[in-house]
């Protein structure tokens, strides 16, 4: 009965449609396997597995061709451009990640060439032919090219060692277990797999808050153990990375300084990779949390964040390995008093001074928004401003602002929001999604990287239906061209199979959910408003008069936070003007960020025509009623999903309504005592 919560998306149902089975074997009855490695094993295992479960019948391998209708697995080589007449010139356009799907008649029989420019082509391409079985979709007419649009396609675990995660809600670690390594393979090498079948390619397998022993993970007692995860990930087509505590050399070494700048300390780090790469040969690199929140960094010894960051990047550079550097860097111990500083402008003022100066195997890591992965934040203003540095952005997929994966909220149409901004950086046309995928700039290392969400709960992922973020993610990353609708019509299908009413309902919710998040939570993209430390449930002043730089500055007369060059903090202004003055002008400011820029009154009216306070009330009531709606409309599926995935689903809407209600009549109470308006409606408000 849990089967199906465990296998998310790769379910491999089988086919009842006898005919369709049929016509999928003429095709998958043997595989063709011209190429060896233990890439090209992963995806030979997982063609049998897949092939056999939805097919019912466990496909022939040979190593040579063979007159008998097969799926071909090659990379791409002399041998397959004359066994198969493979046009060279389509295949140029391959990048090393990049694969070709394609039909063709061998010798009178029926056949299908998976070939990839690398072994990782190969992989990714049994997982697209399988999805498509999966999908139900005509196998006998394809011509498939598929690069990915990122270069670098990554996932970073907030996992501790005592199995804690920091900020997830679906269990513990699958990696650690009271501060040793769980050594659980299976579960690990099944992770392995829903991470490369959406194209998942770099992964960081501990928090960035590198607390003591996690820093030794990096010393010969735990990189044997490292080394053993290292090889699972590794026939997928997963790099490896451990985040590392920048004041390693004082705490794991004998120095009594990490200054960037110390002979002794740059020693100590050649050394230190030089180690690591004896263990794992084709080890990733780093990611580094340094300055931010209590980390130690650079800036202890009046050194700035090229000077730290560059120390690793010269360390890692003879072995091929990387560093990426988070920009999360603000002040956490701000008065609230002090009107001046704004948190917002933390990132874009540390790092766009820095533009140029790192090394090139050193990427700085930027969270898409400029506060913390809010419900509804604008897009960092770094996007765009860094031209010369290598970059990647940063997603969560755990919900840790967006409901906890108690709450239904699938982030895609947020991401895509993002990826589609445009920074005007080179005028028109100049997409965060561009300037992310190296296409706008030419940067040696690009892409895109996330919080996981997933843990050892028996669905990974706390609610069943927070496995459509993680997979969402991926196939976006990939593709950041597909919609936020294809996306969601592919998991439901995968994860539940093809009733048309399944398909209809969970894609409206899922489609539906963000915005109704958004409604019953904190309005107007003013962000926080919730329970201090861990962050799920309502909580208007919880970080009002807190050290954390986050605040709404309501009052009676009014709410919002005035970011504007005019007279407020100047955020506004770090746009290029395009974008700048839109946000600076109440005229012109988006409804949906007007908090986030602006300070107003409570009559203030919005493009929408309702006042600040009456838009609060109906979109708080709204949110309740959407809930609602999405619950009842769930429990009409009872007959169609089995019941450990329903009853999991089921309870999260029962606990999501609950948050709901208290959300709505917190935020209303407090606005309506505070601005003395009553609701136009007329509905209860306590
Ligand atoms: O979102 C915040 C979280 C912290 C986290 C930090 C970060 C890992 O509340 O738990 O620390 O961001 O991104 O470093």
């Amino acid at each position: 009965v849990w089967k199906s919560a465990y296998n998310c998306w790769l379910q491999y149902s089988d086919i009842k449609d006898h005919s369709r089975v049929q016509e999928y074997k003429k095709v998958c009855s043997n595989l063709v396997i011209l190429d060896q490695s233990a890439i090209i094993d992963s995806a030979k295992e997982e063609l049998e597995k897949g092939l056999f479960s939805m097919l019912g019948e466990t496909p022939t391998i040979s190593y040579e061709p063979q007159k008998k209708a097969s799926i071909v697995l090659a990379t791409y080589d002399q041998r397959t451009i004359k066994e198969y007449g493979v046009d060279y010139e389509d295949c140029n356009i391959l990048n090393d990640d990049g694969y070709m799907i394609q039909s063709f008649d061998y010798q009178g029989d029926k056949a299908v060439l998976l070939l990839g420019k690398t072994d990782k082509g190969i992989l990714y391409a049994a997982f697209h032919l399988l999805r498509l079985i999966q999908m139900s979709k005509d196998i006998n007419n394809l011509t498939i090219f598929e690069n990915p649009k990122n270069q670098i396609r990554m996932i970073n675990h907030w996992d501790n060692m005592l199995g804690d995660i920091e900020r997830g809600y679906s269990g513990n670690s699958i990696f650690y277990d009271q501060n040793e390594f769980t050594h659980d393979v299976d579960r690990i090498k099944d992770y392995a797999r829903y991470l490369s079948s959406v194209g998942i390619n770099s992964l960081s397998i501990n928090n960035v808050n590198v607390h003591q022993v996690e820093s030794k993970l990096i010393t010969k007692e735990l990189l044997p153990h490292v080394a053993e995860i290292a090889d699972i990930f590794r026939s997928y087509g997963i790099n490896t990375y451990l985040s590392v505590n920048y004041a390693s050399p004082i705490e794991i070494g004998d120095l009594n300084t990490a200054d960037p700048l110390d002979s002794e300390v740059q020693a100590w780090w050649s050394e230190k990779v030089a180690e690591i790469y004896e263990y794992i040969p084709d080890f990733g690199g780093f990611i580094v949390k340094a300055d931010s929140e209590h980390r130690p960094g650079p800036f202890t010894y009046g050194r700035n964040h090229a000077d730290g960051a560059n120390l690793l990047g010269r360390a890692l550079e003879p072995f091929g390995g990387i560093v990426f550097w988070r920009c999360f860097v603000y002040d956490c111990l701000q008065d609230w008093r002090d009107r001046k500083t704004d948190r917002a402008k933390a990132a874009y003022d540390h790092f766009k001074q820095l533009d140029g100066e790192f090394l090139d195997n050193v990427i700085l890591q930027i969270k898409n928004g400029p506060m913390d992965f809010q419900v509804r934040e604008p897009v960092s203003p770094l996007f765009g401003s860094l031209k010369q540095t290598n970059q990647v952005l940063e997603f969560q997929v755990a919900q840790e602002y967006t409901g906890q994966q108690k709450d239904l909220c699938f982030l895609v149409p947020q991401w895509k929001e993002v990826l589609d901004f445009d920074t005007y950086s080179e005028g028109k046309g100049s997409t965060v999604k561009s300037i992310v995928n190296g296409s706008k700039y030419p940067f040696q290392y690009s892409g895109i990287t996330a919080v996981s969400n997933i843990g050892n709960d028996l669905n990974w992922t706390g609610n069943t239906l927070a496995q459509a973020n993680f997979y969402g993610y991926g196939r976006l990353i990939w593709d950041t061209e597909l919609s936020a609708e294809e996306i969601s019509d592919e998991w439901v299908r995968l994860t539940f199979g093809h009733d048309e009413q399944v398909v209809e309902e969970v894609n409206q919710m899922l489609l539906n959910s963000w915005q109704i998040y958004e409604n019953y939570t904190s309005p107007l993209g003013v962000g926080w408003m919730i329970n201090p430390g861990h962050h799920y449930g309502p909580n208007i002043e919880g970080y009002e008069y807190s050290k954390w730089g986050t605040y709404h500055f309501s009052d009676c007369l009014g709410t919002g936070v005035n970011r504007t060059v005019k007279n407020g903090t100047g955020y506004s202004g770090q746009y290029y003007p395009e974008n700048a003055e839109i946000y600076e002008s109440l005229e012109t400011c988006p409804d949906e960020l007007l908090l986030f820029f602006h300070h107003v009154s409570y009559t203030h009216r919005l493009k929408s025509g309702e006042t600040v306070i009456q838009h609060i009330y109906n979109t708080h009531f709204l949110g309740v009623e959407q809930v609602e709606n999405m619950k009842a409309r769930w429990e009409q599926l009872k007959d169609k999903i089995d019941t450990y995935r329903y009853e999991n689903v089921l309870d999260r809407f029962t606990m999501q309504l609950e948050n709901a209600i208290e959300w709505r009549d917190r935020i209303n109470t407090y606005f309506y005592r505070h601005s003395g308006i009553p609701d136009e409606k007329k509905r209860t408000i306590y």
